[in-house]
């Protein structure tokens, strides 16, 4: 029943998990910004309010943080304006954020992204930035996803293209830039939440948003095609006869991502849009493989948020994410197991998927 770590992984020489990563920071690089501002930044100080951000950009699904050299880092302000630089080899970056521009905006929204990783964007408020700028980023690695070959593939852009940024630099401020109206007062450590004034109609009803949520059909569910792709099961089910394994069935250990997702629209009116979800993990802990949750935008595959954990409950465990932050968007959810190759193996069964909004 359990396994034994026996400890005869085949030396494959297809090691996707030893890049060496000997953190080889010179310290003489000091990353050169592709904007050349004619100040010379000073780092440290800051007489005139600037901000020097800066910060790792890595890749949490590895454990250890796994720097990513050559990811492109903007912040665009409130105006017209933004800046931009790249990590350099060791997944470093660091970028001067002049006071001038800085003092304008209430907040500004910080954007990093890499090939091969879900883009990443967070609005800051400027004094939160003032307070902490050291910002550690985490890019989720993508998985490919394509069309599975029945059908509705319509949501799932060719994916090269679609993580374009958009980088607004020397352009003439267009149309008058908003004023910030907002009130709130910066207090430091908040987590800046968009002040978002949902009209609620009363009457309305709660709506459970997710087709298919037993995955007793094949409609509504998107599977990436992975190197080991996600599949409907008779092996476990929480109601009904079927679920959904994520991860890998007995057999062979492999590095792979198994994932599956739907695309969702939730109200504007919506109050509370509650996701919860079934899951029956057969994974060993002290591995590095991952059980994970996300959230990706539909136009873009812009993931907005996500969890990762581990869990060797050998049996149905509810879990419950709050997505009333996206009310009005167009949203992916996403669940997904990662294994690491190493070790054990994981498989996760997925079962009753209900979004419930009021
Ligand atoms: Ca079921
Ligand atoms: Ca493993």
């Amino acid at each position: 029943m359990t396994r034994t770590p026996t400890y005869t992984l085949t030396p494959s020489p297809t090691v996707m998990l030893t890049p060496t990563r000997t953190r080889t920071w010179t310290p003489t690089v000091t990353l050169t910004p592709t904007k050349t501002k004619t100040t010379t930044p000073t780092p440290s100080e800051t007489p005139l309010g600037d901000v020097t951000l800066s910060g790792l950009v890595y890749d949490p699904t590895t454990g250890p943080a796994w720097p990513i050299p050559g990811a492109v880092i903007t912040v665009e302000m409130c105006m017209a304006q933004g800046f931009q630089t790249t990590t350099g080899p060791d997944g470093c970056y660091s970028l001067l954020l002049p006071g001038e521009y800085l003092n304008r905006c209430m907040e500004v929204t910080l954007h990093a992204w890499a090939t091969g990783y879900y883009s990443f964007a967070e609005v800051i408020l400027v004094a939160d930035l003032r307070a902490q700028p050291e910002r550690d980023i985490g890019l989720w690695p993508m998985e490919l996803p394509m069309p599975t070959d029945t059908s509705t593939s319509t949501e799932l852009p060719s994916n090269d293209s679609v993580f374009l940024p958009i980088v607004l630099r020397g352009y003439p401020s267009a149309s008058p830039s908003p004023t910030p109206t907002r009130t709130v007062t910066p207090t430091p450590g908040a987590t800046p939440t968009a002040t978002f004034t949902p009209t609620v109609t009363p009457t309305q009803q709660p709506l459970q948003l997710i087709v298919n949520p037993s995955f007793e059909t094949d409609e509504a569910w998107v599977i990436p095609r992975t190197v080991y792709p996600a599949g409907y099961s008779v092996s476990r089910a929480h109601t009904g006869a079927r679920s959904m394994r994520l991860g890998l069935a007995p057999g062979g250990n492999l590095y792979s991502y198994s994932s599956v997702q739907q695309t969702v629209e939730i109200p504007n009116w919506a109050t509370r849009a509650e996701l919860s979800f079934y899951y029956f993990p057969l994974m060993a802990l002290d591995d590095g493989d991952r059980i994970y949750f996300c959230v990706l935008r539909a136009s873009d595959n812009t993931i907005l948020q996500w969890s990762f954990w581990t869990d060797a409950h050998q049996a149905w465990n509810l879990r419950t994410f709050e997505l009333r932050d996206y009310a009005g968007q167009r949203i992916k959810v996403h669940f997904g197991v990662r294994n690491d190759g190493l070790d054990g193996i994981t498989a996760v069964y997925l079962d009753d998927v209900e979004l419930w909004v009021y």
